[in-house]
């Protein structure tokens, strides 16, 4: 009984610290990504993009141009575990492949990239990716 009690405080002292651990939240790492730019170029800003499977990333997307833009990857997104996207004071949790930026908009993806590949990235408005707002995306 006394064992018992005893193995029930190791655990306990065991265990708080790892869930109480701040380690987690410092390792996320932040990617800032503009969907076009102020003399309104349709591009993305970086337009290539590299992330490591598995380490988890907060990225940034903002709208610096005067139209509304979209950052499409669903292959990417199918490819990603996506913990959550917050925008204004808007918090989604769940699968997303595409998000939508009005002129000024900043919105964050915290994601974890699973599947090692190479994926298309584009805006899905019409004549956007034509004018060159395209990208690609890399997991390794
Ligand atoms: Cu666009």
């Amino acid at each position: 009984m006394r064992f018992l009690f005893v193995l029930l405080i190791l655990l306990f002292v065991w265990i708080l610290p790892v869930q109480a651990s701040p380690i987690t939240q410092s390792s996320v790492i932040e990617v800032k990504v503009s969907l076009g730019n102020s003399s309104g170029d349709f591009k993305f800003v970086p337009d290539n993009l590299k992330f490591v499977a598995g380490q988890k990333y907060k990225l940034i997307l903002d709208n610096p141009s005067s139209v509304k833009h979209y950052f499409t990857s669903k292959d990417f997104a199918d490819a990603s575990y996506t913990q959550k996207v917050e925008a204004g004071n808007v918090e989604v949790k769940g699968a997303i492949h595409e998000l939508e930026l009005k002129p000024g908009a900043i919105a964050e993806w915290v994601f974890t990239p699973m599947k090692p590949g190479t994926y298309e990235l584009h805006c899905s408005i019409r004549g956007h990716s034509e004018a060159g707002m395209v990208g690609s995306i890399v997991i390794e």
